[in-house]
């Protein structure tokens, strides 16, 4: 990393002219084709939660009680009544504050409610796809989601859509399961393909060699889906997914459920959704086909791919360059394809072997999140910080790559938003206290590395209680009740009532940093240097390079509820210093070297003159 910063730093004629220069840095192109991943920043939001904006699709045109339609408004596991049209109405209010993306979760056509008995709930949250060319009738139509991207593009503005290729709808059942709440993984060793329901089962799928063979010849040999479970669809439903080759079992992996290690993390389903046999040449063919096809027909920017670790690295080495070809032939140079690799903490060897071996182009940073988290909310050492950023080398591009990784502090996944993992390591903090801490967390999520991305609610106070759905709450006026107990932070609102405020603490404080970010390309586009970190709670400082003129951001965070006061190394050149945010060293005390002085918990972003 230093060695590349060195030679940015080198970049001589171009430095003498931009310090000659009065204004502010190279703002980033407004042309949205042109920009790079690296220059957005993100606001991911889900469509049921955000705002209604047509009652009449509240039930996806379908008729009977929530166990049909899908649709409770009241409950927190169905469809709320959230659609594209209201999405559409509220872009002021995204462009507002800041963001130049947005990431929509999936907005195919779902199973409307699953479950057994008594553990229903519906497609709300869109990863339950059964037809993958048609938009959710609960979200509108597709001409519908056409006025959106356009919309989206008509701000100069770009559109990520959220894929699922690792597996549909739980539409297939195994006899052997029916009545049990759980299908234990069937492995290949203990039901190999070529007998039926077990090693002394009757001889089927003759000759076929096994998934890892990826020629269509041998695929041709596997015939018989019930090597290792009974398989069946109900004769409603064999005909419910789209295109019509899904409703074939043969293309699934038909084995139980994952454990999520071993074998079973690529081949056995996602509790119960039928998991894509993603080996088979068919199947590698289909996904393009159909993805390709949103990307052609609606002009998209880039694809956030759900359980990406779940499929296995050679369907995405075939998939990815495809997308990327569909794109260009669209006029798209610079998609965006960054997946979820899902972890409970920090293992950024996990994260960055999906960009090494499966050669995914980015990936979502789950080591950022938990990082943040444990600097923020927890009393995690400065050192935590430095550490993640020294093993951005691991990403297959090293830093550079890393730029690109879309970075957050809430998603729809996570215990709860920021601000729920601050209130629970931080029982006895004042609402000021929790307020200042999540700014902290936002200030490090739109000044560092990678792309910024907003989780929708985060910028009104939302908090959540710990479990998924809890942190799903609507943006309209919500009509569930355990939403609407919460305690939001920076407001009197509940969620209650309509929380489009932009004067909210929060938003006013993301959207002014967010309008600094995309004004400034060290802060989209520049390499860093960690400057100053510690074994406890307290000062990081961390410099980033505008990588057209060399010049230094300083970006100061104080992590610690009492006032830092140090001296940092910056570059000898660095002699005088404008504060986008916060309070900045007016200059150098002597070449190389500024006095930091730092409130409580504050944060300063130093742009050297
Ligand atoms: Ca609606
Ligand atoms: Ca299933
Ligand atoms: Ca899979």
């Amino acid at each position: 990393m230093k060695k590349i910063v060195t030679s940015v730093l080198m970049g001589g004629s171009a430095l003498v002219l931009a310090l000659t220069c009065s204004g502010s840095a190279a703002a980033v192109t407004n042309d949205y084709r042109a920009r790079l991943p690296q220059d957005e920043v993100i606001y991911f939001l889900l469509p049921d939660r955000f705002e209604n904006g047509d009652p009449s699709n509240d039930r996806g045109g379908l008729k009977g009680d929530r166990l049909t339609t899908g649709f409770d408004p009241t409950s927190k596991g169905f469809y709320n009544g959230g659609d594209l049209k209201g999405l559409t109405n509220r872009l002021d209010y995204i462009q507002g504050l800041g963001a130049t993306a947005v990431w929509v979760a999936p907005v195919f056509k779902n199973k409307a409610v699953q479950g057994t008995p008594g553990h229903e709930s519906a497609g709300y949250h869109g990863y339950w796809i059964t037809d993958f060319t048609t938009v959710d009738p609960h979200f509108g139509t597709n001409a519908d989601f056409k006025a959106l991207v356009d919309a989206v593009h008509a701000r100069g503005m770009k559109f990520y859509m959220d894929i699922v290729v690792n597996h549909t709808a739980d539409v297939i059942y195994f006899e052997e399961c029916v009545g049990k709440d759980r299908c234990p993984y069937r492995s290949i060793a203990d039901y190999p393909y070529q007998r039926r329901g077990g090693v002394g089962g009757k001889p089927i799928n003759a000759g076929f060699a096994g998934e890892q063979d990826e020629s269509e010849a041998n695929f041709a040999k596997l015939t018989d889906p019930s090597y290792a479970y009974t398989v069946r669809v109900r004769p409603a439903e064999r005909d419910v997914k789209r295109p019509a080759w899904l409703n074939n079992p043969i293309y699934y992996h038909n084995r139980g459920d994952s454990t999520f290690r071993d074998e079973s993390s690529t081949m056995g389903d996602f509790v119960g959704l039928d998991d894509v046999f993603t080996e088979n040449p068919v199947v590698v063919a289909g996904m393009i086909d159909i993805f390709c096809g949103w990307i052609d027909t609606f002009g998209v920017d880039g694809f956030r791919i759900d359980t990406a670790q779940h499929v296995n690295p050679e369907f995405w080495q075939k998939f990815v360059p495809a997308m990327l070809t569909c794109a260009k032939r669209k006029g798209i140079p610079n998609f965006h394809i960054f997946g979820e690799v899902a972890m409970d903490d920090a293992d950024i060897a996990h994260t960055a072997e999906n960009t090494r071996v499966d050669k995914l182009p980015s990936v979502l940073d789950f080591a950022f999140l938990w990082t943040v988290r444990e600097v923020v909310a927890k009393d995690g050492a400065t050192d935590e910080l430095a550490k993640l950023f020294r093993a951005d080398a691991l990403y297959e591009g090293g830093a550079p790559a890393a730029l690109q990784l879309p970075t957050f502090v809430s998603n729809h996944d996570s215990p709860g938003h920021i601000a729920w993992a601050i209130r629970r390591d931080r029982p006895n903090a004042s609402d000021y206290e929790v307020l200042k801490r999540d700014m902290l967390a936002n200030a490090m999520l739109l000044t560092l590395r990678g792309v910024p991305t907003i989780y929708y609610g985060d910028e009104q106070g939302f908090v959540g209680r710990g479990g998924d759905q809890d942190s799903r709450q609507d943006m309209f006026p919500s009509k569930v009740a355990s939403y609407n107990d919460e305690k939001l932070i920076g407001t009197t609102a509940t969620t209650a009532q309509s929380n489009f405020d932009p004067q909210h603490p929060l938003y006013r404080e993301i959207s002014k940093l967010a309008h600094i970010r995309t004004s400034h390309r060290a802060l989209t586009r520049g390499l860093q240097l960690v400057r100053y970190a510690q074994d406890k709670p307290g000062l990081f400082a961390i410099s980033r390079f505008d990588p057209d003129n060399g010049r230094e951001m300083l970006l100061l965070f104080n992590t610690s509820t009492a006032e830092v006061k140090q001296n940092v190394r910056v570059d000898t050149r660095s002699l005088r210093f404008e504060a986008l945010a916060g309070a900045c060293p007016a200059t150098a005390s002597a070449p190389g070297t500024v006095a930091v002085d730092l409130p409580p918990l504050g944060y300063a972003v130093c742009d050297a003159r």
